[in-house]
């Protein structure tokens, strides 16, 4: 950890000033009085693109000069955030720019609301691409974040006035975006579909029959205080202007330029899919584009002008981190392009290739491990098709001489056999790669003992662990600045911004009940905040006075909003029977965010059940001020920025063996909420180093799940053993939340008493019986402040730069540029 303390200004308030004034005369051409604080906005990020260009390209220079090898992080999405605050601190600019703003007569905040949200992923996974590329930076490592800029984000979320979740275009790109620098100079041509011919040496051509022009979109990634600036290069699909004249003659214009549209449509949308990916033709395409664009372009920058290169080297200049199976397609092509374009042997390409690639694996969940039909790799990829059954032959080959268990060899088949024979990317990405990890210790035992057990019996050596990590720069310094002062104070040094298990020195102070009661008047102000915004943005009236208890995440079944919605109307029931006294409830507010994939069912129908939830109880009159229920639509990076340090209690409930990592878990401890949680994904590791007693646990653990579905699982017996419970379920049944209509939630209903596959009432009692520790506790204001601010004080491993730090020395082998 380099601990370094917050970095020197490159630039004067008045330098900054002047820098505005010029940019909004040359870029948009407006004087100070004209501009709006959308115009201030575009100037001060062009100011501050200005002052990072120097070591942009000093650390281009010293990747490509030095013999520091680069990491190359490919991935569909990421899901950066607003981009000026986090530049503005890392490169230590963020006094100077309040200050200019002012002088010219602007508040920074409306400046800063100004920016636009690009929303380039769809969750944990997206958001972590940005936590990583963040530290990289950070720690000075020479670093390349390859993905997709899409034209349309993650869809915005509304709701309809049945609280139904509508999806709207993410046109994120409305305004102007002062981030992204198109180089049209430097665009990569990816080619698909036709067909493989073989040239009289023997050797392999592909004659493809269409393509496509990768543009590349260049994000400067600031190093916190390192004074390194990495890239993020994000590839715009764009049409090459081959009009079809023949067609256009025959006076039919817009077939004429079909093949244009079809070919920007690539880069036109993320799938919103979270975990359940649909295998469409043009998310593969989607997949080969980035992939194939990024690989030429690292042979690009590495060996500048070469004819000839060395590809030997490749491994030692890049290596290329996989982000879920995503961009797997890139093991054929890198032999592709070794073997076809640069004349090297298999043995050598394949070298070369499982010496660059390594595969992080994100999910424990079968169906998310992506599976392509070997027919529609042939029609879009051919030459990639002969490639994976190249590399499957040669697999089973040597699986032969490791194992004599038939079975086994055939579990492990790359392509499958049978009439539809399917590509296994997550098996391609093993066989194609040096390592895999998964993302929190659990995850990454349960791959080994249960996802990919064939394989780690057989490649070992190759398995290994790296625990999620988010960067403190965003989500503790920008998103909570009173906390951050107050452990600044606290430690008697900034340093914590870049060395996060320093934050241990907080841990004496728990003890200090000034220094507590300090903590929990920066959790009340941040409440406070968060009322006011939450009125400005959604009209909420919250109560700050209240617990605000948070779940907020995808949408998903094995997360169990399920979960936390029956118990809430489970409380709500107790209150209106009386069962609960008046002077018994403690006052809550309950948060919910999420997104449902726009095909899901039963997510959606949870959302709406949630909307009309919230309706129901916060007009009614018996439980007011005891309990309310928001659900602000459309959580994205931003929401989550104002949310979590206002959160005094998480929810992290999934079913135990499902939820990879979670890394909203370690933004809401490293800010001071607890967590209720299952022993699930990193929550196990989270209370290790909490301590037990500082962290809610309840639910059933992995084994007890194993054990239940095998003993055969049947939710109506705890339906009919637990009365609340019944109760609850039969309010959403009868009609309460949908205005008498008994039918509106029928298959949810359904679902839950006949199938409920992620045990949700299986484990509503132990949900239940918690919450009166949790009450108990919260009733103690002093005793819960001292047990979150132990959360924060031993949250530190949790950084982002602390997982980057393990992935240098377990799988990239690299370090930070000298
Ligand atoms: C997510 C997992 O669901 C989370 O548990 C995990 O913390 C993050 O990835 C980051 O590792 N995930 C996702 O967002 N999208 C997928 N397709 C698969 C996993």
């Amino acid at each position: 950890m380099t601990g370094i303390t917050a970095p020197k200004s490159p630039v004067t308030t008045a330098e900054f000033a002047d820098g505005i004034r010029e940019q909004l005369k040359y870029a948009q051409g407006v004087t100070p009085e004209q501009a709006t604080p959308a115009d201030v906005y575009v100037a001060s990020s062009l100011v501050v693109r200005h002052y990072l260009q120097d070591a942009w390209f000093k650390t281009q220079q010293d990747m490509i000069n030095g013999s520091t090898k680069a990491v190359g992080y490919l991935s569909a999405e990421f899901l950066i955030g607003k981009q000026l605050r986090n530049a503005l601190l890392n490169a230590g600019m963020l006094d100077q720019f309040d200050e200019a703003v002012e002088s010219l007569g602007f508040k920074p905040q409306d400046v800063v609301d100004a920016e636009y949200e690009p929303a380039l992923g769809n969750g944990g996974l997206g958001r972590l691409a940005a936590c990583f590329i963040d530290s990289l930076a950070s720690l000075g490592v020479p670093a390349f974040g390859y993905g997709i800029q899409y034209k349309y984000g993650i869809f915005k979320q509304e709701f309809d006035k049945d609280g139904k979740q509508v999806e709207k275009p993410e046109y994120w790109q409305a305004n102007e975006e002062p981030w992204g620098h198109v180089d049209y100079n430097r665009s990569q041509r990816v080619n698909f579909g036709g067909k493989v011919v073989t040239r009289p040496d023997g050797s392999k051509e592909w004659q493809p029959e269409w393509s496509v022009r990768a543009v590349p979109v260049d994000y400067m990634v600031p190093g916190y205080a390192s004074g390194r600036v990495n890239t993020l290069r994000l590839w715009s699909a764009r049409s090459y202007d081959e009009f079809d004249l023949a067609t256009f003659n025959k006076s039919d214009y817009l077939n004429a330029v079909k093949p244009q549209v079809a070919a920007e449509n690539i880069s036109k949308i993320l799938y919103p899919e979270d975990s359940t990916p649909q295998g469409k033709a043009l998310r593969l395409e989607q997949q080969y584009f980035f992939v194939a664009a990024s690989i030429h372009d690292a042979i690009r920058v590495f060996y500048p002008g070469q004819d000839k290169p060395d590809l030997t080297t490749f491994p030692d200049k890049i290596c290329f981190q996989l982000n879920d199976t995503h961009p797997v397609i890139g093991i054929p092509e890198l032999m592709r392009v070794l073997i076809d374009e640069y004349g090297y042997t298999w043995d050598v390409a394949w070298d070369i290739t499982t010496r660059t690639f390594n595969y992080t694996c994100h999910t424990l969940l079968p169906e998310a491990l992506e599976v392509w039909p070997a027919e529609l790799i042939g029609e879009l990829l051919p030459r990639h098709l002969e490639i994976i059954k190249a590399i499957n032959t040669n697999f089973l080959a040597e699986l032969a001489t490791k194992t004599r268990d038939k079975a086994k060899i055939n579990r492990m088949r790359i392509v499958t056999e049978g009439d539809n024979p399917q590509v296994r990317m997550a098996f391609l990405a093993v066989a194609g790669g040096s390592h895999v990890n998964g993302v929190a210790e659990l995850h990454s035992e349960l791959l080994k003992d249960v996802t990919l057990r064939d394989f780690s019996d057989l490649y070992g050596d190759k398995f290994t662990n790296v625990t999620n990590g988010v960067t403190p720069r965003r989500f503790i310094r920008l998103a909570n600045p009173r906390l951050s002062a107050l452990i600044t104070e606290g430690l008697g040094t900034d340093k914590w911004l870049s060395d996060l298990e320093l934050l241990k020195g907080l841990e004496p102070l728990a003890k200090d009940d000034e220094f507590v009661k300090k903590f929990a008047a920066v959790k009340q102000a941040n409440k406070v905040d968060f009322a006011n915004y939450a009125k400005r943005e959604y009209g909420f009236e919250l109560d700050p006075n209240t617990m605000f208890n948070t779940m907020v995440k995808r949408l998903h079944e094995y997360k169990r909003q399920s979960l936390k919605i029956l118990a809430l109307i489970a409380r709500y029931a107790d209150i209106k029977s009386g069962r609960l006294s008046a002077d018994d409830v403690l006052p809550r507010t309950v948060i919910f965010g999420a997104k449902s994939a726009p095909g899901y069912y039963l997510a959606k129908m949870t959302i709406q059940l949630i909307n009309n939830v919230a309706r129901v109880v916060n007009n009614d009159p018996d439980v007011k001020g005891k309990l309310s229920v928001y659900f602000p639509w459309n959580y994205n990076v931003r929401l989550a920025q104002h949310l979590i340090p206002a959160t005094d209690l998480d929810e992290q409930i999934s079913q135990a063996g499902k939820e990879a990592s979670g890394t909203g878990n370690m933004k809401f401890a490293l800010n001071g909420a607890m967590t209720v949680g299952t022993l699930d994904g990193a929550n196990v590791e989270i209370r290790e180093r909490v301590g037990a007693e500082n962290f809610f646990l309840f639910g059933m653990t992995v084994d007890e799940v194993d054990k239940l579905y095998e003993e055969g699982y049947s939710p109506a017996k705890y339906y009919e053993a637990d009365p609340r419970l019944k109760a609850a379920i039969d309010m959403v049944s009868d009609g309460t939340f949908s205005n008498g209509d008994r039918n509106t939630y029928a298959p949810l209903v359904a679902d839950w008493l006949t199938k409920d596959w992620f045990m949700t009432l299986a484990d509503f009692t132990a949900y239940c019986s918690i919450q009166s520790d949790i009450e108990a506790l919260y009733r103690e204001p002093l005793e819960w402040n001292r047990k979150a601010l132990l959360n924060v004080a031993n949250s530190g491993y949790f950084s982002s730069d602390r997982s980057i730090e393990d992935y240098l020395t377990r799988i990239w082998h690299t370090g930070p540029l000298v």
